[in-house]
């Protein structure tokens, strides 16, 4: 990187660690932002607020934060110089040293399986680091790695489009469903980021894929690395398996045996990123004694399906992370009890009619908050009661009111937060707020 200027793109978390990186490493680092920057920053890094500007066109090696969409004049001013455009994850993992780089992508359920794979390498006893789309980006842990590491990426196709040589040693992809549509253009594009993660992967890798997934599928034709499948619905020759009566089958390497999954964590979407994780610690290494372990004492991550309440029989659930329609569907299925479901927010200009026929079967109620409440009023009404309430505040207050002893108080929005919030975490919490002051 000597004598290179770096332009970077957006001073959110990715942006920031990318600019402290570069300069540590003695780069000249112009760092451009369409807000104002409030980062604590070296003086040493220059920075640009308002319209990105040519000043960027200066710069040898762009890096995109994965908010800063292509169509931007500077990106395309970008593109026609030919200068190079990687993403905060190409350029951390180019400096990162680990005996297993394990990255995971795919629509829903990044997260969970991030965590547990987590989980599971922990148990190996060797430096891990727990990175990437999950909040922790690599730039901040890559200086720390060394040849023993092991280290679990969450990757989003924001970011896999901007690689080079990004080259995990196990990778998976959960499952491949509309979202980022407004980004990506059409399902094939957004498939083609997903699959990138395999791109740089060779026969004696590993890459994980969802053996129900049609586009799953579909790739696994151009993967170049072995290929371990997972599903919950059939048997599968090469991988793991769940056989319908509350075991894991295992087909992989040395491994052909079953074993009763005892698991806290609800729902069969939840199944499927247990299969994923299994896979992937089976192929890193990590026994099967320890994967049940962990399994038995695991209970899921916070913002996703997190019990925060029973009061009054009631359990108030916050599956604040469920920004779009295929991951509040997947939440619905959760569940067995009469469900009164807070949803709304920012839209993603996706439909919501897929949420039709779950909603009739689980729901009672529905209460809509934020921007998105004319199209969800269009689409979902006449199913089962449904109030507008505008804010979180007001649902929850409502929800309380209406709910009786055995219901759930499900948020999860199918929509971004974006609107009344900084993130879903901090919708999230403001959820869990409101949940714990009620009387
Ligand atoms: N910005 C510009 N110009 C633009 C657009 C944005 O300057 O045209 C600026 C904004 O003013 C803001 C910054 O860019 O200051 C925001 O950057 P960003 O939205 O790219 O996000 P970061 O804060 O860098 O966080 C990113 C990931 N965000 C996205 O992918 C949108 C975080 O994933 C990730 O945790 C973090 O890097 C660390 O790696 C969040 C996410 O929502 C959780 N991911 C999506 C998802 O999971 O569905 C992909």
């Amino acid at each position: 990187m000597n004598g290179l200027r770096v332009g970077i793109i957006g001073a959110g978390r990715s942006g920031v660690a990318a600019a402290k990186f570069l300069r540590r490493l003695g780069v000249r680092v112009l760092l451009s932002d369409r807000q104002r920057i409030t980062a604590s920053l070296p003086s040493s890094i220059q920075t640009e607020s308002g319209p990105h500007s040519d000043r960027l066109l200066d710069c040898d090696l762009i890096i995109r934060s994965p908010g800063v969409p292509n169509h931007l004049p500077i990106m395309k001013k970008i593109a026609l110089r030919r200068i190079r455009v990687w993403s905060e994850l190409e350029l951390a993992s180019r400096f990162a040293r680990a005996e297993h780089l394990v990255a995971i992508t795919g629509t829903n359920g990044k997260t969970t399986t991030t965590t547990l794979v987590g989980e599971f390498f922990k148990t190996l006893r060797r430096p891990l680091f727990v990175a990437g789309n999950i909040g922790m980006p690599l730039s901040e842990v890559a200086l720390k790695t060394t040849p023993r590491s092991t280290i679990v990426l969450e990757v989003s196709s924001y970011q896999l489009e901007n690689i080079e040589s990004f080259h995990p040693t196990l990778s998976a992809i959960l499952n491949i469903t509309p979202d980022h549509l407004e980004h990506h253009g059409s399902m094939k594009a957004y498939a083609s980021a997903k699959g990138r993660i395999f791109e740089n992967q060779t026969k004696d890798d590993v890459c994980v894929l969802n053996a129900d997934d049609p586009w799953c599928r579909r790739l696994a034709r151009r993967c170049p690395a072995r290929v371990c499948w997972f599903s919950r619905r059939q048997k599968v020759r090469k991988g793991v398996y769940y056989d319908g009566h509350g075991n894991i089958v295992l087909r992989w390497g040395n491994y052909r045996s079953r074993f009763a999954l005892r698991t806290h964590l609800p729902g069969p979407h939840n199944i499927e990123n247990i299969l994923a994780a299994v896979a992937l610690a089976l192929a890193g290494g990590v026994s099967l004694s320890a994967i049940r372990r962990v399994l038995a004492r695991f209970h899921g991550v916070e913002h996703r399906l997190e019990l925060v309440r029973i009061l009054h029989g009631v359990r108030y659930v916050n599956d604040s992370k469920a920004t779009n329609v295929d991951s509040t569907r997947v939440a619905l299925a959760s569940f067995a009890d009469p469900l009164i479901v807070i949803l709304g927010g920012e839209g993603k200009g996706a439909p919501y009619s897929p949420l039709k026929s779950l909603i009739r079967k689980r729901a009672k109620r529905l209460l809509v908050i934020g921007e998105d409440t004319p199209a969800i009023v269009r689409e979902l009404k006449g199913i089962v009661p449904l109030e507008k309430v505008g804010h979180l505040a007001k649902a929850v207050q409502h929800a309380s009111r209406v709910a009786e002893h055995g219901d759930v108080v499900l948020l999860s929005p199918a929509c971004a937060s974006f609107d009344q919030y900084n993130n879903y975490e901090e919708r999230g919490r403001h959820f869990k707020r409101l949940v714990k002051k009620l009387a």
